[in-house]
């Protein structure tokens, strides 16, 4: 996310960024690129730019066999691996100085920093941007830090940051314990059927929440060596104390319990205590990973490592050393010097959409990179139970991660994208694939929740519950059945050739109420409700719909009513929480992929706009075969948590010109699914 001179960056105004992709004078636009082809070139166009794109991506593939693009997200996760090793006394003066080149790079104009590219300045980014800094030895009278400061003052200071950063900071003082949420460690003793048990949580949720429960009862404090006064509306009053609302209410409820918890705090029975807190420190170290890392993301890395350091493992024993060591390892270092924290890896999402890339734009799919490719995503596959087996005691084991090392938390999406991959490529030893696809397939069957849906990692993770908890204040807390997911699912078993299973077919039951009235899907883990009907209609066609079904047809009339008239589709991250960006953004190359492959698995292949769309997509891509995409099209958590994924600029479009060029994929195979599956 680079900052732009004058401090804002990218459109402010839904209509303004769908006029063209160059209006705004602080996105950056696309390079000059030939006037695009005559109407009748538009295929050849499309084909030329798919055999540069295959090129580009081919040359980028690990020797490993697989693909991995940065994870960008935002400088909370450079911000708090320096807080981190505050803490622990571990600082690095060469990892705090490229750190601190990374965070002020991301500083715009006016002392803030966001959380997606062109987005509003965000206060709990901005407040650990600055701490960070402070750390790294930048002045509070410098200019830069000066601007942050007066910023996070007018927003309401540390008081208005959210209960993470608000931790963060209570590890060195600068914020009272009494006054941020309870996490009593005893949760860990709730039995599965009690709210609010460790498994109502979604696991991401989960893996943070077990050691910050530590982290809650210990109350560590290791002072810094300056105070944080420029911090505070009022350093007098640091905090305004937040009206209880009435007690009828959930929230006034859950606020009354908060406040019974600090009262427990004080008289918990010690010998009780100390059993909750010695069964969450086996709980967190039974899932660590073989690389040292816990379900390869960072909240629960670092919140971890704290916990057990609290609860005497020094930095030398086994669990802390290899945890460091994986931190380091998220670690991107740029060609200036720069270190960037990546949230999370990506390297079998990266693989399988690349593998499908690839071979629907016309790679054979005996290609050696392919075979390579689905070798090291054969050594991927995960056959062990994790937590989802908590909710599915009786299913067997099989399926995908996200990441390089995970275990514990396989997810449905890699799942059926890995599937969908396999699949395409023509492998020496057939018999291989047959058997991981099946045990891939057969655990996404089993993990289908009541409703018809499927979610990220768990079946029916929908408690009402944790939501409610005044802890849980940013991101998403449980793990609901989404359309996207749901959609990948439905393609897959309908390659399977499982259109027709009872389980599909309440797939898509579940997928048609789903549609919004305007015709779109809502996108929970992409920008937004391009990427929610980019994932849905062709799941739909794949699984038998005709192009003519009104489902289909309300969606192929919302996308065509929200394309720019540069021909590019675009959808502002900003649409997550206002109803004037649906739709509606400066056009990227991902977001536009994603609305072609729809309309061509509608049935669009000849109509103007998707004619419109190819040529966006061949006047942008640049010489060497790639395109650039500074916004942010990935969604951790909507709105709060927003995902650069930088393999989605290369691996969708050529995925929408490939089957602009060839074609639908050809499915329908008679893959197996055990019997009662
Ligand atoms: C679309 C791909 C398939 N998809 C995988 C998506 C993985 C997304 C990255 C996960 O990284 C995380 C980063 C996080 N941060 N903070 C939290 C978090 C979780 C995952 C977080 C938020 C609230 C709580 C606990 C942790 Br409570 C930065 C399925």
């Amino acid at each position: 996310m680079t900052a732009t001179t004058d401090g804002s960056t990218g459109a402010l105004d839904p209509r303004a960024a769908s006029a063209t992709t160059t209006t705004t004078p602080t996105t950056p636009t696309p390079p000059t690129s030939p006037a695009p082809p005559a109407a009748g070139d538009v295929r050849e166009a499309a084909a030329r730019a798919a055999e540069r794109s295959i090129a580009h991506l081919l040359e980028r593939q690990d020797a490993e066999g697989w693909w991995k693009g940065d994870l960008e997200t935002n400088v909370t996760m450079d911000a708090e691996d320096l807080m981190l090793r505050q803490f622990l006394g571990i600082q690095d003066d060469t990892i705090t100085r490229a750190a601190a080149l990374h965070i002020r790079g991301e500083q715009r104009a006016d002392g803030t920093w966001a959380t997606f590219y062109g987005g509003p300045g965000e206060l709990s980014a901005t407040v650990e941007a600055y701490v960070a800094l402070r750390l790294a030895g930048d002045p509070p009278d410098a200019p830069h830090m000066a601007r942050a400061a007066a910023w996070i003052r007018e927003r309401g200071g540390i008081a208005a940051a959210r209960v993470f950063t608000r931790m963060w900071l209570a590890l060195f003082g600068w914020w009272k314990w009494e006054d941020l949420p309870e996490l009593p460690p005893e949760l860990i003793f709730l039995p599965r059927w009690f709210p609010l048990n460790i498994y109502d949580f979604g696991c991401w949720a989960r893996q943070t929440i077990v050691p910050l429960t530590i982290v809650s009862a210990k109350r560590p404090v290791r002072p810094a060596p300056f105070a944080l006064d420029e911090l505070h509306t009022d350093p007098r009053v640091p905090r305004p104390s937040k009206p209880l609302a009435p007690v009828g209410t959930w929230e006034g409820a859950f606020q009354r319990l908060d406040k019974a918890l600090h009262v427990y705090h004080r008289v918990a029975p010690r010998r009780l205590r100390k059993a909750a807190m010695n069964t969450a420190a086996r709980w967190i170290i039974e899932r660590q990973e073989n690389d040292g890392c816990w379900g390869g993301i960072q909240p629960p890395a670092v919140y971890s490592l704290i916990a057990l350091h609290l609860l005497g493992y020094d930095l030398e024993h086994p669990v802390m050393r290899t945890g460091l060591e994986s931190l380091d390892r998220f670690a991107v270092w740029r060609e200036d010097g720069a270190r960037m924290i990546e949230a999370c890896q990506s390297p079998v999402w990266d693989t399988c959409l690349a593998t499908i890339a690839l071979v629907d734009a016309g790679l054979r799919p005996d290609h050696p990179a392919l075979v390579k490719a689905a070798d090291w995503m054969l050594g991927e596959e995960i056959v062990r139970p994790g937590d989802w087996a908590v909710q599915r005691p009786g299913l067997t084991p099989g399926g995908w991660a996200f990441e390089f090392h995970n275990d514990t938390y396989p997810d449905i999406d890699d799942t059926a994208e890995v599937i969908l991959a396999l699949r395409r490529v023509k492998h020496p030893h057939p018999e291989q694939i047959e058997a991981a696809v099946r045990r891939g397939a057969n655990w996404t069957v089993g993990m289908q929740s009541r409703d018809g849906g499927w979610a990220a990692f768990d079946a029916d993770n929908t408690s009402p519950f944790p939501n409610r908890l005044p802890f849980c204040d940013f991101g998403e807390v449980i793990d609901p059945p989404s359309a996207d997911v749901t959609a990948h699912v439905v393609e897959m078993l309908a390659h399977e050739g499982k259109a027709h299973h009872p389980r599909t077919r309440r797939g898509i039951e579940w997928l048609l109420a789903e549609q919004e009235a305007n015709g779109a899907w809502f996108g929970r883990w992409g920008v937004n409700y391009v990427y929610g009907t980019g994932s849905v209609v062709p799941a739909l066609t794949a699984a038998g719909l005709p192009g003519s079904h009104p489902a289909i047809r309300r969606a192929v009339s919302w996308l065509e009513s929200v394309q720019n008239d540069d021909g590019g589709w675009g959808e502002d991250l900003r649409s997550y929480r206002e109803e004037e960006w649906i739709g509606h953004g400066a056009s990227t190359a991902s977001q536009t992929a994603w609305a072609l492959m729809a309309l061509l698995a509608a049935g669009e292949r000849d109509s103007q706009a998707v004619e419109r769309g190819v040529r966006w997509l061949t006047a942008t891509q640049r010489e060497d075969g790639s395109w650039d995409e500074p916004y942010f099209t990935g969604t951790g958590f909507p709105w709060d948590f927003s995902i650069n994924y930088h393999l989605y600029r290369q691996v969708f479009p050529l995925t929408a010109l490939g089957r602009y060029v060839h074609g639908e994929p050809s499915f329908g195979r008679s893959g197996a699914l055990d019997k009662g599956a």
